[in-house]
């Protein structure tokens, strides 16, 4: 068997051809959302990167516009790479991008829109001045993808472009009164030995409670900041929660996340370059991710399409304040058509039972679980603090005490192929520890397919709240899940041959001892929206 082709995605936002990768200068104008990305008009393999350029009005219906930054200029002849934008007062758009030159040096560039009356912004002006930000100082052939820039307190701007010096990441401070001459400040906003590149920085603002989202400049006693990078060591996107020094300049981690930028993570899975922007009509910051291809580039060819982004979420700080929290934006709910439910099910240790009576390659599935006893809990090993290893030690097929237990997706009717999402509770010292797990093991039988499972650990008090919910966006070749509300995410790439479309079966499980009970399962079928004039 190969990878089949009608694996494209529905609903997740994708070209209707060739190659994409990092979201790019996500931003809302005038009532219209524009996304960016990095796109190769040429192929479905990484190169020729241009800026391609989309717009919406809720986020879900995309209609394609021509590229908006292309190498065209000495500072960007060869590449046109990641960047941001930022609104400028009296609401005027403005992107900064890596550029880079014919010597091979990454440069910071600015751009304009043409003509600001153009309702979509369709062209952007790149002024002769540029670069605005040369490679002087840092490492040239490490130096990209500038953030959406801040005013500070004295009313100057301030941007942070990712790096590294010898082994240590690196997230250099520019400030400028002008956007166009910026200075190097003295010390860099963040940095962190040992973790080596740091690609798309995203530096913002959190309200200490409640879901509303803050703009890139707001300022206040009692903010806490999200920082992120993507670490091209391991390609995973990090952050940590923190606060930020105003008279120092720098940002300093809160003590309750790890300094060193491998801890907690926006997603456990395939969900890399992500950049997050301030929504001013809802109030809302929305995060996007890329989430690559995880088959062999070989297929990516036959295929003719490779990269999709993840659904739009809005994120908030956790009101533990360690964290944050993610949920997928409102507006895919429109999308929602055939719905399935089940309520007060049990689901005896051992057995499983199929959601009937919608199709399920394009689905978004809600569901609760009741966990009435934590008696037969396995015991934890304070050792296993991978939640990814553990993960793939203790896979969906591996008994437990209290869990496995979850949905199988994209299954075939037989259940040679399947992908398990699901939790699993230890019992610790003084605590339970839940976690949440993607098990691709068994969802495809195209050999040769990267199938990692993926996981991550789930900050509840299960011994308190006795149930835990569960999302997954299913999506012909893509599950999203967000476990317990959207504390932690997972989104996984796979490719099944049997589980195609009317063929695609869904399953609750309980690999468990324990029984547990499906309190409420709500599905819906997912319809197609406008796609980039596919
Ligand atoms: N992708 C871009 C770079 C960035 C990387 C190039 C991250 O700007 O560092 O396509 O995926």
């Amino acid at each position: 068997p190969v990878v089949n082709s009608s694996l494209k995605t529905g609903y997740h936002f994708q070209p209707p051809r060739n190659w994409m990768n990092d979201p790019n200068g996500p931003m809302y104008y005038n009532g219209i959302y524009h996304l960016f990305y990095q796109y190769n008009p040429k192929g479905a393999v990484w190169g020729n990167i241009v800026w391609a350029h989309s717009i919406s009005t809720d986020m879900i219906n995309w209609i394609p516009l021509e590229p908006a930054i292309y190498p065209s200029k000495p500072f960007d002849i060869n590449g046109t790479w990641s960047g941001s934008a930022t609104i400028h007062p009296g609401n005027k758009p403005a992107i900064m991008y890596t550029g880079i030159d014919g010597a091979g040096r990454q440069l910071q560039n600015v751009a304009f829109p043409k003509d600001l009356s153009d309702p979509y912004l369709r062209e952007w002006t790149k002024p002769d001045y540029n670069p605005v930000i040369f490679p002087s100082g840092v490492n040239a052939s490490a130096f990209r993808d500038p953030t959406t820039a801040w005013l500070g307190p004295d009313g100057h701007w301030r941007v942070t472009v990712g790096s590294k010096r010898s082994k240590r990441g690196m997230a250099y401070l520019y400030r400028s009164r002008d956007f166009v001459r910026w200075t190097k400040a003295k010390h860099p906003l963040h940095s962190s030995k040992d973790t080596g590149m740091w690609e798309c920085p995203d530096f913002f603002p959190v309200a200490p409670a409640g879901k509303l989202g803050l703009d890139t400049s707001a300022r206040g006693k009692g903010l806490k900041y999200v920082f992120k990078v993507s670490l091209d060591l391991t390609r995973f996107d990090y952050y940590t929660v923190g606060r930020y020094d105003l008279a120092r300049d720098r940002y300093v981690p809160d003590n309750t996340s790890p300094d060193n930028n491998t801890g907690l993570r926006f997603d456990y899975g395939n969900f890399y370059a992500s950049k997050t922007f301030f929504d001013p009509a809802k109030q809302r910051r929305i995060l996007w991710g890329w989430s690559n291809e995880s088959d062999i580039a070989q297929n990516e060819t036959t295929k003719g399409w490779a990269g999709i982004q993840a659904i739009p979420r809005i994120l908030w700080l956790d009101s533990n304040q360690r964290q944050v929290v993610q949920w997928p934006i409102e507006e895919l709910e429109s999308l929602r058509t055939k719905q399935a439910y089940i309520h007060d099910k049990l689901v005896k240790s051992g057995h499983y039972f199929e959601v009937k009576g919608i199709q399920t390659s394009q689905a978004d599935v809600e569901v609760t679980f009741d966990v009435s006893s934590l008696e037969k809990a396995e015991s934890f090993n304070h050792t296993w603090t991978d939640p990814q290893k553990l993960c793939g030690l203790k896979d969906a097929e591996v008994r437990g005490g209290v869990g496995p237990f979850g949905l199988l997706v994209l299954a075939s009717a037989k259940m040679e192929e399947k992908t398990a999402v699901f939790f699993r509770v230890f019992k610790a010292q003084n605590k339970h520890v839940v976690l949440m797990c993607h098990d691709p093991k068994r969802s495809s039988l195209v050999p040769r397919v990267y199938e990692p499972t993926f996981a991550g650990f789930v900050d509840i008090d299960i011994a308190n709240t006795k149930r835990i919910s569960l999302r997954s966006l299913i999506d012909n070749s893509v599950v999203e899940s967000f476990g317990a509300g959207g504390k932690t995410c997972i989104t996984s790439r796979v490719y099944p041959t049997l589980a195609v479309g009317p063929d695609a079966h869904l399953f609750v499980f309980n690999n468990g001892l324990e029984d547990i009970k499906v309190s409420e399962l709500k599905a819906w079928e997912i319809r197609r929206p406008l796609m980039n004039g596919d």
